[in-house]
């Protein structure tokens, strides 16, 4: 008894002919249900925005976004510009040229600037700005803490007043434009006032999560040097406290003995979780945030920057060792995180917005600081466990705040409460399979809400690939089109541009305004990572396909990255851990399809001669990865391996340990080109010890 709309809505806009086949839609008899109408079942191919829907939305129908979308990509500098100067401040406007780039290394350096020569500042678009026009007293934040029956709000003019004090107290500790401040913190309120802080007076803030070990912070803070760092003495994770002071405390040894010393710690005593007494403390350097931040006065001048002034570092995992600072500049990110917010959740001044992600990630960045409060959004903070003290605990936080846009991972709960006030969701982090999406769907939304499945990634700043919940029919576990200035292309291995129906790497054309502008000090990495690999483009790093209708499928990592619940984590960080073990001699990871994680560590593991395989033995290896890296990149598997598979040439040969740990044994390949064929059956025959 469903009500299946066969090409109910589909219309085929005229204006498609120049438009790049990326954003050229070619539905035909595919079973649809509407919106609203009916759950989607497993045969339905697409959904498709209901009238009631579309009508109230920014963006109503395919034609709108078609014209919108050409307009971008024919004249990206009249497009942008316009969004630009009319829905933001700038004390000065930019030059001439909106924007200049290369992305090409035949050409020479990798260069991206937008707006080069305006001048502005993200903290006074998030805030003086909104407040000047009228909403002082909207709620800007309401925070639930993860005990139930804690919460604050904040509303515009006081976050302000927050952010001001803690500039002033930066100024007065020697922090300048320019300067780094790391800041090691959970999903307390001082986490996004403490960003806007930095950003009010020009300095770069390094967010590092608060889920990273102690060495994991020393690297990062080793590699950009702060003036300050900011923590908490510790925090409540469900029912466990963990002491992020402490972490801090051995960082800083850490990288005191690697030759950076940080003056100032400055410290929120984090009452619900931990007493003052009984932190540790080191006189001199450790500064409580009660005792000085609310001694300095509310309001605070900002530090004027150009554009392309860097607004923060924030390191992520590639496929070699070392994480890579990602740094993104201040206008072009203020201006595509703002406008990808705004379209893709089909934003409300009236929503209650609730992003699940941790500011520790680009998400947090993004859709939990900077892209809904440029809207005026009032945006909720969850500092807890999703799953505490029940797994209910998400949809409960959904009715008492009214929540009407949700934005998570595809890694999910139970049902259990109405979730009425729900208008729209997303989805992030990872590929969302068809059926995980008819449940977020089904479920979750009552079969109501547009799912906006966002693909994008720390490099990009902002949405990519994203539908706009008005304007496009969807189809379940696709991220449908191109937002507004993106030129995604699917290239085959030797870089040529496939069209039509088609699968390969996925690389853009062209910059658009939230790119990232270079790897922290090391620009040529940045070069040889991203845009050597298929020159005249952007490389992803992701695999893709399009489908006969135009709509893109992303089908996760080409190089070795895990992505594991939304957090992604290089094999090789994980490799590196393991082998500095002292009973470790050598080690290969690869990811492994995970029920709950998405996917999951899978590490073959060779002890150094002599030592035998034990449980003791896999238990001291996975506290090493937690105490190098972090809880979140412990390894599911350790697979013994008397030895791993290699070519002659000495390359471990992934691809054979891909499939041993999927158990696709009739899938191996050909095994002859390893130096030592054996060594495959003697893994299989140790793949369950
Ligand atoms: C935003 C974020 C980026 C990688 C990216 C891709 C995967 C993110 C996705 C998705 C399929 C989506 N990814 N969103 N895959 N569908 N909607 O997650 O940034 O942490 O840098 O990860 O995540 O593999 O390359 P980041």
């Amino acid at each position: 008894n469903h009500n299946h709309n066969h090409n109910h809505h589909f219309r085929h806009a005229d204006s498609t002919a120049s438009l790049p086949s990326s954003a050229v839609a070619k539905i035909s008899h595919l079973k649809a249900v509407v919106l609203g109408d009916a759950p989607a079942s497993e045969e339905d191919d697409v959904v498709l925005p209901s009238h009631e829907f579309s009508r109230q939305a920014l963006v109503p129908s395919q034609q709108k976004y078609l014209e919108m979308y050409k307009a971008s990509i024919e004249n990206p500098a009249g497009f942008w510009s316009g969004i630009a100067s009319s829905e933001f401040y700038w004390k000065q406007g930019w030059g001439d040229q909106v924007y200049s780039e290369n992305l090409d290394v035949r050409r020479g350096n990798i260069k991206i600037e937008w707006f080069k020569g305006g001048i502005t500042n993200v903290c006074y678009n998030c805030l003086d700005r909104n407040i000047d026009a009228g909403l002082a007293d909207k709620i800007a934040l309401y925070w639930e803490s993860n005990e139930p029956g804690f919460d604050a709000t904040l509303t515009y003019s006081q976050l302000l007043q927050r952010v001001c004090q803690l500039a002033n107290y930066l100024k007065s500790v020697g922090v300048r434009k320019g300067d780094a401040v790391v800041v090691y913190l959970p999903m307390l309120m001082e986490l996004p006032i403490t960003m806007l802080a930095c950003t009010r007076i020009g300095a770069v803030h390094s967010v590092v999560f608060a889920g990273f070990s102690s060495e994991s912070l020393a690297q990062r803070i080793v590699d950009c040097k702060p003036k300050v760092v900011i923590t908490c003495n510790a925090v409540k994770r469900g029912p466990k406290t963990i002491f992020l002071k402490d972490i801090v405390d051995a960082a800083l040894i850490d990288s005191a003995n690697k030759g950076i010393s940080v003056d100032v710690c400055l410290t929120y005593e984090n009452q619900l979780a931990l007493k003052r007494e009984k932190t540790k403390w080191k006189e001199g350097r450790d500064i409580w945030w009660e005792d000085v931040v609310p001694k300095y006065p509310t309001s605070c001048d900002v530090e004027w920057v150009d554009a392309e002034d860097p607004l923060f570092l924030l390191y992520t995992s590639g496929s070699t060792g070392k994480p890579k600072g990602v740094l993104h500049t201040t206008g072009g990110y203020m201006v595509y995180t703002a406008t990808t917010f705004k379209y893709a959740f089909d934003y409300k001044d009236s929503d209650v917005y609730w992003c699940t992600a941790d500011c520790g990630w680009i998400t947090g960045h993004s859709y939990v600081t900077y892209g809904p409060m440029l809207n005026g959004a009032t945006i909720l903070l969850y500092e807890g466990a999703p799953n505490y003290p029940d797994p209910g605990r998400c949809w409960d936080i959904v009715d008492k705040y009214k929540v009407t846009i949700f934005y998570t991972a595809p890694t999910l709960y139970v049902t259990r409460y109405s979730r009425k006030s729900l208008r729209v969701l997303g989805s992030v982090g990872e590929p969302i399979n068809p059926s995980a999406w008819r449940w977020f769907f089904n479920v979750v939304g009552g079969s109501r809400c547009p799912i906006s499945d966002t693909w994008w990634q720390t490099e990009t700043g902002g949405f990519m690939i994203t539908p706009l919940p008005g304007a496009w029919p969807q189809k379940p576990g696709s991220a449908t089109f191109p937002f507004f200035g993106v030129q995604p292309v699917i290239v085959d291995e030797k870089g040529v541009e496939l069209d039509g129906e088609c699968s390969g790497y996925l690389c853009v054309k062209s910059s658009w305004p939230g790119a990232f502008r270079t790897l922290y000090g090391d620009h040529e990495r940045y070069e040889t990572t991203y845009f050597k690999p298929f020159p005249g483009y952007y490389f992803t790093g992701d695999g893709c396909s399009r489908d006969k209708d135009g709509y893109h499928w992303l089908t996760g990592r080409v190089d070795d990255v895990i992505n594991v619940s939304g957090h992604r984590i290089g094999t090789a960080e994980v490799e590196s851990a393991l082998v500095s073990h002292p009973q470790c001699a050598e080690a290969a990871v690869v990811g492994v399809e995970h029920q709950v994680k998405g996917q999951g560590i899978y590490a073959f593991v060779t002890p150094v001669e002599g030592i035998s395989y034990s449980e003791e033995l896999r238990k001291s290896l996975i506290l090493t990865v937690r105490t190098q890296i972090g809880a979140f990149a412990a390894p599911d598997k350790i697979h013994w391996a008397p030895a791993l598979p290699k070519t002659r040439s000495g390359k471990i040969m992934r691809r054979i340990l891909r499939k041993i740990a999927a158990r696709q044994l009739d899938e191996l390949g050909d095994t002859s080109t390893l130096a030592d064929p054996g060594v495959v059956d003697q893994l299989i025959k140790l793949a369950d010890t």
